[in-house]
């Protein structure tokens, strides 16, 4: 039985979830402390973002040993008492996997750039410049050129992400074993499974042809020529065989624009993964023909959320499977994003649970969000951490002299320290995230939306998360049944069903600050399992929903 598709994932970045030793860190043993936490609300899959030993130029995504834990994280003896006290739980431990690329510090690359005839030198990919010019135009994701030129041995390196983070040549045989054998080492451990970074990045073109550039970047992100490249299925093929297939694991690929079709490829019987985890849903709000569109904000409409929706539940259902979320420690907060976390912050950040936990795929919540934790404003560059961020200042504010208000603008709406702000435990000093200085601030919303409020008040959003991961486990039709669009055309209501044997789910979400009447004929077995207001207004020929109102009905097994 695949297990992850009745799963919900819990999401965690361990630097900012609890410190238990007070350097300002959050570590394992603060994980192991809130095991029961987690179990309360009720998830059963925790993803871990990266704790290996790091340069932590992007977050621990720039390893430099897969094989141990940053001393700030613990030891390996904490990480195998973490996961023996989630086994004991009924919990799984989902690593984070990051093999497109190592940091600049991990050995390999120290030997690589040695020089040309170096054993490891293949390890990565090195190229001659044109003249006075890298190999390419190639961008990379976080700003500047892909390519770094190496003094030492006189060639260019390619970094799709930034120039610590040296990208692994996947077309090396030696590679693909190194990789294979350090996933066998954490199997050993006991780990359940990989939660694969950039997973269609890993086979590039490598020829390395320059790219057009439509938004006049001199350093495109040459997209079409890195993601799923002509070996990655073969490579990801190659890794089930000799490593995954033995196992039961859950395998979930990160996967920037991914479409429906590839995820198939991805996820079907042959492909190696349990799941992807797609993006096409999270630029509703971007303009794609800026510059740099993931800095852009414009209105969403939630008819293209709906049509997105659509087309990947109809897409994967009994082909493929998907991963269901709004939120990471990539993007914003999701109630500052598509809900409302001013006046209506308890039922818009309730309303996206309910989306989150009625749909098709394996949900993932990300730490914070169930209390309703917002996006934050810090007022100084200074008090930022992310490398996307302070790369983005560096580039526009000091060379190309843009308005400081204007990109510090971009950073509150979309940097992705937003996600990174402490876990806020409590009303106490640091929100109870240490008793020291954090690596980053606290929100300072902390005294009014922390852990233990949420905890103390029935009809908070904790509690509906809560009742909706249990709902999700009674009813076999939030996990198996088929999606059916309602209402395609209404612009402030999202409205389906889920059907499954006889059982069906009727889910009905208005997306605005305003009472909302529409038609939709509620057939009188329907009964209401949850929603998210008080005092819902009953009518069976019309429906009214109050502003963000979210409810959904069931139509019980034998019920017509
Ligand atoms: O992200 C990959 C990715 O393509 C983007 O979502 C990226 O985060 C975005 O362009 C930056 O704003 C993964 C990790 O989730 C991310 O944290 C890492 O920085 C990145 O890979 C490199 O390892
Ligand atoms: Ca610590």
């Amino acid at each position: 039985m695949d297990w992850w598709k009745e799963s919900v994932v819990y999401q965690i970045y361990p630097r900012s979830f609890l410190d238990t030793n007070g350097d300002g860190i959050g570590d394992l043993r603060g994980i192991l402390q809130k095991l029961d936490y987690l179990q309360t609300l009720g998830v059963d899959v925790i993803w871990l973002c990266p704790i290996y030993p790091s340069s932590q130029h992007d977050g621990g995504y720039d390893i430099t040993d897969y094989r141990n834990i940053a001393a700030e994280f613990g030891t390996l003896q904490d990480w195998q008492d973490l996961v023996a006290a989630m086994h004991t739980k009924n919990m799984k431990l989902v690593m984070d996997l990051v093999v497109n690329h190592t940091s600049d510090q991990h050995p390999w690359f120290v030997a690589s750039k040695q020089s040309k005839d170096n054993p490891h030198r293949n390890y990565y990919i090195w190229r001659e410049g044109q003249n006075e010019a890298p190999p390419s135009n190639w961008g990379s994701h976080f700003g500047g050129s892909a390519w770094k030129f190496d003094a030492q041995s006189g060639e260019y390196y390619l970094h799709l992400f930034s120039e610590h983070q040296p990208d692994l040549n996947w077309d090396n045989p030696a590679v693909r074993q190194e990789i294979f054998a350090m996933m066998r080492f954490w199997l050993e451990l006991g780990v359940d499974g990989f939660r694969m970074d950039t997973v269609n990045m890993f086979s590039k073109n490598s020829s390395f042809p320059d790219v057009i550039s439509r938004n006049g970047q001199a350093f495109p992100v040459a997209s079409e020529h890195f993601l799923n490249g002509p070996n990655l299925l073969e490579y990801l093929r190659e890794m089930k065989t000799q490593v995954l297939a033995d196992h039961d694991l859950m395998t979930v690929g990160e996967a920037p624009e991914v479409t429906p079709d590839q995820a198939i490829a991805l996820t079907q019987t042959h492909g190696a993964l349990s799941m992807v985890f797609g993006f096409e849903h999270m630029q509703i709000d971007s303009d794609p023909t800026a510059a740099m569109p993931k800095w852009t904000k414009v209105p969403w409409s939630l008819l293209k959320l709906k049509q997105i929706t659509n087309r990947w539940q109809q897409a994967m259902h009994n082909q493929g499977w998907n991963s269901i979320f709004l939120s990471s420690h990539d993007e914003p907060r999701l109630v500052s994003r598509f809900g409302n976390d001013t006046l209506h912050r308890v039922a818009s950040a309730k309303l996206l649970a309910t989306y989150l936990l009625t749909l098709q795929g394996t949900p993932y919540i990300f730490q914070g969000d169930e209390i309703g934790m917002t996006n934050v404003k810090f007022e100084s560059i200074n008090n930022y951490r992310d490398i996307d961020s302070l790369n983005l200042y560096h580039q526009e504010v000091l060379e190309r002299g843009c308005s400081e208000q204007e990109i510090l603008g971009m950073i509150h709406t979309k940097g992705r320290d937003n996600a990174r702000t402490p876990m806020q435990w409590n009303a106490s000093s640091s929100a109870g995230f240490t008793t020291r200085q954090p690596w980053i601030g606290v929100n300072p919303n902390y005294t009014q939306i922390n852990v233990e409020q949420s905890l103390s008040d029935p009809d908070s959003i904790f509690w509906h998360y809560q009742k909706l991961i249990a709902l999700r486990r009674e009813h076999p039709v939030f996990v198996h049944g088929c999606f059916e669009l309602l209402l395609p055309e209404h612009p402030t209501i999202f409205a389906y069903t889920r059907t499954h044997k006889l059982e069906q789910a009727l889910v009905v979400l208005n997306f605005c600050p305003n009472e909302t009447t529409f038609d939709l004929k509620l057939e009188a077995s329907f009964q209401l399992l949850i929603s998210n207001l008080p005092t819902p207004k009953i009518s069976t020929d019309s429906l009214t929903l109050q502003a963000y109102e979210a409810r959904v009905y069931l139509k019980p097994k034998g019920g017509d």
